[in-house]
């Protein structure tokens, strides 16, 4: 099994269940600045030029949910209960909610503060920051009423919808999001963080990432 990947955040919620999990892959960092990604050795795995990507023999697999899933129904993890349906339900509740909302709420302040200083991209806009703003605390307020008295945000137990959600805002403090008053939310991601998978998800690397798919 391969697993394609770069420090960024959707490939961070697989790297840290694998590592979490134990996954016996080969982890193939891709060179985002080389190109890695628009390669069309890369394209046809994955035509949307993203990571990550997830290889394994004939089937491929993009979208980093369906590759926590699959990693899990391989391992047996209940992180995602294969025989559970009522479980699921729960779970995909709050990974579609990251994806339609959340993200796009914590994802402002991630690219703005952090992705644009990393990538030397650009100065923060002021105006995109001020914009997001009430919906960052509207989408808050449900998360941290939601982790009340909860360690975990569905099923009683670390799930991939912990994953899911916090890659991004487990950076809170860097990307200088609003985040300090949700208390219930910062003691969710200072809980994750005690995990040694999610504090440190990423391989250990050659000195150079790969600039292309040749040594897929
Ligand atoms: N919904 C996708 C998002 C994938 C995605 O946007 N990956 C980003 C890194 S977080 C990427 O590859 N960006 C490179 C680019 O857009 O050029 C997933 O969860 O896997």
């Amino acid at each position: 099994m391969k697993i394609y990947w770069f420090k960024a955040q959707a490939p961070r919620r697989v790297l840290a269940l694998a590592k979490h999990l134990g996954v016996n892959a080969e982890f193939i960092e891709l060179d985002l600045m080389a190109g890695a990604l628009k390669a069309p050795s890369y394209l046809a795995f994955n035509p949307n030029g993203k990571a990550p990507t997830l290889v394994d023999g004939d089937f491929v697999l993009w979208e980093s949910s369906a590759i926590m899933t699959y990693l899990c129904i391989k391992t047996g993890s209940d992180m995602w209960p294969a025989n559970r349906p009522d479980e699921q339900v729960q779970i995909i509740r709050w990974l579609s909610w990251n994806d339609c909302h959340w993200s796009r709420a914590v994802g402002t302040f991630y690219f703005e503060n952090l992705v644009k200083v990393v990538f030397h991209i650009g100065e923060p806009d002021p105006a995109e920051l001020e914009a997001i703003v009430p919906e960052f605390h509207h989408l808050a307020t449900i998360l941290d009423k939601r982790l009340e008295g909860r360690d975990f945000v569905a099923c009683g137990r670390l799930t991939i919808a912990d994953f899911q959600l916090a890659s991004m805002a487990c950076d809170w403090r860097e990307a200088k999001m609003p985040m300090s008053k949700y208390t219930n939310i910062v003691r969710w991601l200072d809980g994750l963080m005690t995990m040694p998978g999610w504090a440190n998800p990423w391989p250990a690397t050659e000195t150079q990432p790969r600039p292309a798919m040749a040594h897929a």
